[in-house]
């Protein structure tokens, strides 16, 4: 079976790239997800997330009508799943454990209309393991059909796992230009994967097993956190030994074998603040480092909370005439990293939302990238020049390109990206 029709389950910051790659490259794709509000801007040529260049490819792809979005699956030749995979709450001394029922329900969605000779490719970073159990659960909703896990090559359909390894903000050209592993459960099932890839994909196609593909993803980001707390461990000791954490860095990095990461008010997103827990809840003996790496960077928002604690209170001592409900503080950016839009798992909503909740006074959040906050909020919006302006007290969280960071004469900054100048 040649793939003429692609589904694309889950049309979030993943999937939705994908489905437009597929569709600028002449595919009929169809999208599903359950969000209704995402089914209709998307059928309308809009999208609902931000990410540079993609509002123009959905645009192209829907008027030429490659494109659709639906909220119930159709038939297809291949289907890609790329839904969330969270942790469950969990109390903070415990190991938060994966979340895996949005891919459950997307194989419960897609099993009716499956056909011999599909192929279901999961793209959601998961736990290992995680494919396998997608191939039963997919068995269980068709027993009249077979499946790898348990007929092999033979089987009417083929799985794979190829994990999703863009970096927001820069997706449309990582989508084409990076190498992608890919763990099939069987031979066939990787080559299938690397035929349907290699329709946008200029990168190259690795092929591995399924487990391996799905370590290989939590390894990278994992890495990634790991190096990240470094730095961030870094930032802490400095601070009591004054001594500037950049340009420690920066003399650091002129070796040549070393690399060191920049710290920042915490390690914020959807992937690298969970993907190491999928990990550690399978291993917990042995992913030492891992865990103890995630456990610095939840603390550091908590050290600027802190920081900012401390400041404040000096700041009364020196104005002996104001209390706290005078006292203005701006917090400069609550994405979770620069120049785009989301607000999940960020530090710096997180520190900003805090420090409105215990402070008396107005607490001003700066974020070009954000039109309104969400009802009920203590945080009021205001632009960069005007908290510079009547604050009294300024937290830089996120280095935005927008922000023009020339020191103003305050000496009450905390800054935790070192870029104000
Ligand atoms: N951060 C630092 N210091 C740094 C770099 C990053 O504090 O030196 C912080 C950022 O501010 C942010 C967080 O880490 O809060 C994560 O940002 P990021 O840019 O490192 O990564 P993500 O979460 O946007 O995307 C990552 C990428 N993984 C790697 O770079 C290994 C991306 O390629 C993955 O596809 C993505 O996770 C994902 O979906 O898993």
């Amino acid at each position: 079976m040649s793939f003429e029709t692609i589904s694309v389950i889950g049309l979030g910051y993943i999937g939705l790239p994908t489905a437009a790659m597929f569709a600028s490259r002449k595919k009929k794709v169809i999208g599903v997800d359950i969000n209704e509000h995402a089914v209709k801007t998307i059928n309308q040529g809009k999208i609902h997330i931000v990410e540079p260049e993609l509002d123009m490819i959905v645009h192209a792809a829907v008027k030429e009508g490659y494109l659709k979005a639906v909220s119930v699956p159709e038939k297809a030749d291949a289907f890609l799943i790329a839904v969330p995979t969270p942790f469950l709450s969990c109390n903070k001394n415990e190991v938060p454990q994966p979340d895996l029922s949005y891919i459950e329900s997307a194989c419960q969605a897609i099993a009716p209309v499956l056909r011999k000779g599909n192929l279901i490719i999961l793209e959601s970073t998961s736990p290992v393991g995680t494919t396998e159990k997608m191939a039963e659960w997919l068995a269980k909703g068709r027993p009249d059909l077979s499946f790898p896990h348990d007929s092999g090559e033979n089987a009417d359909i083929n799985v794979a796992h190829c994990p999703e390894r863009v970096l927001p903000g820069h997706v449309v050209r990582e989508l084409v230009e990076n190498d992608r592993v890919i763990g099939g459960l069987t031979q066939k099932c990787s080559e299938r994967s690397i035929e349907l890839y290699k329709t946008f994909v200029q990168g190259e196609c690795v092929v591995t097993n399924a487990r391996t593909a799905e370590m290989a993803k939590l390894t990278e980001n994992s890495s990634r956190d790991v190096q990240i707390a470094f730095a961030n461990e870094l930032s802490l000791i400095c601070d009591k030994l004054d001594i500037n954490v950049w340009e420690l860095i920066t003399l650091a990095n002129r070796h040549p074998r070393v690399n060191i990461l920049q710290p920042g008010p915490g390690v914020g997103g959807h992937c690298i603040a969970v993907d190491p827990w999928f990990i550690v809840s399978k291993t917990p003996e042995e992913a030492k480092i891992i865990h103890t790496a995630r456990k610095v960077n939840e603390n550091k928002p908590e050290w600027v909370i802190n920081k900012t604690k401390i400041m404040l209170s000096d700041y009364l001592q020196e104005n002996t005439h104001k209390t706290a409900s005078d006292v203005k503080i701006a917090c400069y950016g609550l994405a979770f990293k620069p120049d785009i839009d989301d607000l999940r798992e960020s530090p710096a909503l997180y520190i900003a939302n805090s420090i409105a909740s215990m402070h008396s006074g107005t607490v001003y959040a700066v974020e070009p990238n954000v039109k309104s906050m969400k009802d009920g909020s203590e945080l009021t919006l205001v632009p960069f020049e005007k908290a510079k302006e009547i604050a009294d007290i300024h937290i830089l969280l996120v280095d935005h390109r927008d922000f023009k960071l020339t020191k103003n004469n305050s000496k009450y900054i905390i800054d935790t990206k070192g870029v104000w100048k």
